[in-house]
């Protein structure tokens, strides 16, 4: 099993939590990281901590040097045709500010359409409420049915000539469904509108090629993919990245500076005013070497077998409902549920009394769970350094939940 061999590469999974071995289940929330990418961040501040892009002595050299040499591994990692179409961001949710504000309030006019999902995380949704009100735009949102799955036949409803962006999300962080993006950009793209997808929880997971997707704009962040807190990227067409005006303005992002007026650098600079995050950027390159030295097939297999098992596993536990496609070639490694005996809250703190670490909540996602008509749900999500045992200390951890919480009779009178 995958997880056997790579387990050894994560530190923190050999801690124990109140004297039990840490399971942790929590990785769509932030992911865990290898040795390697710990050691790449304590090098850089060590051996070569200069700021980039303007030092001309060794040292900064050698951070530009590897700065740039990650936006190069990244590129190659999700198929983009040229670095300069990678632009560092801080995560997917500037990323998507980012697209919002330099490309929207160009791009957006009064009474244009904007195509989101009810599945989405708040971080695709707030930014365009934003521009909409901004600009007196409206938002449109594609359904999902009871499995989760969006609803295409309301997608094509819902598009006309005023569509200028449809937005959505390749992977739920919830329902866990893998979206159909190559069939969604297709359709948007016949209709004239800019596609924008939330690769959050599907570029960690499975292979990602940006190209076969067919998208416009792709956001991701490193934290979800063994890499630092700190570093994430905005993928764009070039010539839509070059027809953009910036998003920040400041140090690094100009040519010519005038006390009245600038010129600007082209992309991806342009994007990247002041110090941004060196060591993490470069780190990022070093997750991404350590992802492509698994391989993602490898790893989206691992995570497809382990998802079932854990739908299954959860199936047998009383009173337990389960959110989200059934067919594996549908979802991806989220599973989020809720049972019938506790708020979402408490059966995740009895679980971390078990040392087990789940999410409990809405997940950022508060349309979503409305619309399954619950205020919260508990979801264990994988990674590649999951295995069986962690979902049997799960299940484990659910009778517990269900005996403490079960309500049980009135002591008998004496
Ligand atoms: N989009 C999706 C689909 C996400 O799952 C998340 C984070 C984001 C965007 C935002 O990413 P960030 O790195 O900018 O914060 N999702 C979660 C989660 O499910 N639990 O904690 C963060």
């Amino acid at each position: 099993m995958l997880a056997e061999r790579v387990r050894e590469d994560f530190p923190i999974l050999k801690q124990t939590v109140y004297g039990k071995p840490l399971v942790y289940l929590d990785s769509a929330a932030t992911s865990q990281k290898p040795r390697r990418v710990i050691d790449a961040l304590v090098r850089y501040y060590q051996e070569y901590n200069a700021n980039i892009h303007r030092g001309i002595y060794r040292i900064a050299e050698e951070a530009t040097m590897r700065y740039e040499q990650s936006r190069g591994k990244i590129a190659a990692f999700i198929g983009a045709t040229r670095p300069e179409e990678v632009v560092f961001t801080r995560s997917t949710t500037e990323a998507i500010n980012l697209v919002a504000y330099a490309w929207g309030r160009a791009n957006i006019r009064a009474g244009d359409e904007i195509i989101l999902t009810e599945m989405e995380h708040h971080s695709n949704l707030v930014p365009w409420q934003l521009l909409a009100a901004e600009k007196q735009a409206k938002l449109r949102f594609i359904p999902f049915d009871g499995q989760g799955i969006l609803q295409l036949d309301e997608y094509q409803r819902l598009l006309s000539e005023r569509t200028k962006l449809v937005a959505v999300t390749h992977q739920s962080n919830v329902l866990g469904t893998i979206n159909p993006i190559k069939e969604i950009a297709m359709t948007a793209h016949a209709a004239g509108a800019t596609v924008l997808v939330d690769a959050a929880q599907s570029v960690p997971h499975m292979p990602v090629s940006v190209g076969d997707l067919g998208a416009d704009f792709v956001a991701f962040s490193g934290h979800k993919m063994c890499g630092p807190t700190g570093a994430g990227v905005l993928w764009a067409r070039y010539d839509l990245l070059d027809a953009m005006p910036p998003f920040h303005g400041g140090g690094e992002m100009i040519m010519l500076v005038q006390l009245e007026s600038s010129t600007y650098k082209d992309p991806p600079h342009k994007f990247e005013a002041g110090t941004p995050s060196i060591a993490d950027c470069i780190v990022l390159g070093e997750a991404v070497d350590y992802l492509q030295g698994i391989g993602m097939a490898a790893i989206r297999a691992h995570e497809q077998r382990l998802t079932d098992y854990t739908l299954r596993r959860l199936a047998e536990v009383e009173g337990v409902t389960l959110f989200g496609p059934r067919q594996l070639d549908r979802r991806g490694g989220v599973v989020a549920f809720a049972t019938d005996v506790a708020h979402p809250h408490d059966v995740a703190q009895v679980l971390d009394q078990e040392g087990i670490a789940v999410r409990a909540g809405h997940h950022c996602t508060q349309p979503l769970h409305r619309r399954l008509g619950v205020a919260a749900t508990t979801r264990a999500s994988l990674y590649l350094y999951n295995n069986e045992s962690d979902i049997d200390a799960l299940v484990r951890g659910l009778h517990v939940a269900r005996h403490l919480f079960s309500p049980r009779p009135a002591p008998a009178k004496r």
